[in-house]
């Protein structure tokens, strides 16, 4: 039996480009989604603004500031110990409006500094090449996704990337939470598929129709890439990445299950199965006919989705929901989409049920399907910090927080599950996806940045940093 976790299992940490760069229009970068969505909070939800509003404050703009702080903040990963370092590159760096011929260089020297910088200090870089920033133009030209020219337009930046930085990444994700298209929240996150909207990203006028059009264009570009790289450089590992919204019926009534069963797979596993398996999955077509959706395919089409299936499989993972088709229940918060309140589980300030057991029950699930390593890429509390007057951050709640997952990935790999590595979410503050906040907070390093913008962006290192620095230290032997 297996004790522990393997030998050169990847500890470290994840970011994504529009939430922690800054930057957002140095060195020749382009205008993304995210550059024109406002700061917002649980209960002011954020806007997207077609166009700059003077008035508004754009969080992504500066963000943590990474664009100039990149050397101090790799420092930092190294000294707790990181083996791998998520990141995600801004499209718009490269290409500033997505459909240029050439790229932008001052973008692509941009990363050979970060990624030399890694591997100065031994890190493997963890590359995703879209997290949730669409180019606008792309958005204005053929509302995003759901043109299909999107494809070659993402292509071209893949290719310009694998040729810059074949020798500095091995591993790479296509699209960060692809799954964040089978939810209205993907319109503005991940599609692009908001032309001309103004207004909250929940208040968008969804249209399931286009949604899953886009969806499909964004599965043939993740193929493309994953051929194209699997033909030209073998030595590349590329990887999927699901939102995993565990859910439970919230009773054994019959109803509930089947209840269950119909959200787990078209939320959870529709993608990964197109991506893994290579194939639109069975129970796909009957949920299209009953929900009026008919995807316009080209020929070859599908036969492309056969070749360029993943290699390994990545997820993010902050809680679970209950579903119920029978009873009323309280309505509980949570990523891209909440549930109903489970009473054995607690909840974050941001009202995130925490399940450290249903991390287990998840990879479980997840390897017994498909049976290719598994990488947990994304995991963590968003956590109100308070930097105190010493200068410390005693975040000893996270600790809590990542032990527990922890111990249930280590029983998962006790299980059987192959699991490669753990990345949890914003190992230094940044900004929150859902609600543009600052306050919302991820990191084993403090980022003094506030929601209105101040701050001087002083890297403080909370008590989770000496923490974790020890579990990798020990291969997570040392959890105390
Ligand atoms: C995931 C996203 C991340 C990240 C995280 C935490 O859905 O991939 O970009 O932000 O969730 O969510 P939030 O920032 O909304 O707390």
């Amino acid at each position: 039996m297996i004790t522990g976790f393997c030998d050169g299992f990847l500890w470290g940490g994840a970011t994504a480009a529009n939430q922690f760069e800054g930057g957002w229009d140095a060195g020749g970068k382009g205008v993304s989604v995210p550059d024109l969505c406002t700061n917002g909070s649980m209960k002011n939800p954020k806007r997207i603004t077609p166009r700059m509003d003077p008035q508004a404050y754009y969080p992504s703009h500066e963000a943590a500031d990474f664009y100039h702080h990149f050397r101090e903040d790799i420092r930092l990963l190294a000294e707790m110990g990181f083996k791998v370092f998520r990141l995600s590159i801004a499209w718009t760096r490269i290409f500033p409006t997505g459909m240029e011929e050439e790229p932008n260089e001052a973008g692509l020297a941009f990363y050979d500094q970060v990624f030399d910088e890694c591997r100065k200090y031994g890190i493997e870089p963890l590359v995703t090449l879209s997290h949730y920033e669409m180019p606008y133009a792309l958005v204005e030209k053929c509302n995003g996704w759901e043109g299909r020219a999107c494809i070659d337009y993402f292509l071209r930046y893949c290719e310009t990337l694998f040729i810059r930085y074949q020798g500095k990444v091995k591993y790479w994700l296509t699209f960060n939470e692809i799954n964040a298209g089978t939810m209205p929240m993907g319109n503005v996150l991940s599609l692009g598929t908001v032309k001309g909207y103004s207004g909250t990203i929940m208040g968008f006028p969804d249209n399931p129709q286009v949604r899953y059009q886009a969806l499909h264009h964004q599965f043939l570009a993740s193929a493309k890439a994953v051929k194209l790289a699997h033909e030209r450089y073998p030595e590349f590992r590329m990887g999927n990445m699901i939102c995993f919204l565990t859910t439970y019926p919230l009773t054994c009534n019959p109803d509930d299950l089947l209840k269950c069963q119909r959200e787990m797979q078209m939320t959870n596993w529709f993608c990964s199965d197109v991506q893994v398996r290579g194939a639109y999955p069975y129970y796909a077509e009957r949920y299209f006919a009953e929900n009026g959706i008919q995807i316009q395919m080209e020929e070859g089409d599908l036969q492309l989705l056969k070749e360029g299936c993943v290699d390994f499989y990545t997820l993010s993972y902050y809680m679970s929901n209950c579903v119920s088709d029978t009873q009323e229940a309280e309505i509980v918060g949570g990523n891209l989409g909440g549930g109903l309140k489970n009473p054995y589980l607690q909840a974050s300030d941001w009202g995130w049920q925490i399940d450290p057991k249903g991390l287990r029950y998840t990879l479980n699930e997840i390897y017994g399907r498909y049976q290719i390593p598994l990488m947990v890429v994304e995991n963590g509390l968003g956590a109100l910090d308070k930097l105190e007057a010493d200068g410390a951050v005693h975040d000893t709640y996270r600790i809590d927080y990542m032990r527990s997952h922890i111990e249930q990935m280590l029983e998962a790999v006790k299980d059987g599950v192959d699991l490669m590595g753990y990345t949890p979410w914003g190992c230094i503050d940044l900004v929150s996806a859902s609600t543009g906040e600052m306050t919302k907070r991820y990191g084993m390093i403090f980022v003094d940045k506030y929601d209105d913008g101040t701050g001087t962006l002083e890297r403080v290192r909370k008590d989770s940093f000496f923490w974790y620095k020890k579990v990798i230290a020990s291969n997570g032997r040392e959890l105390d």
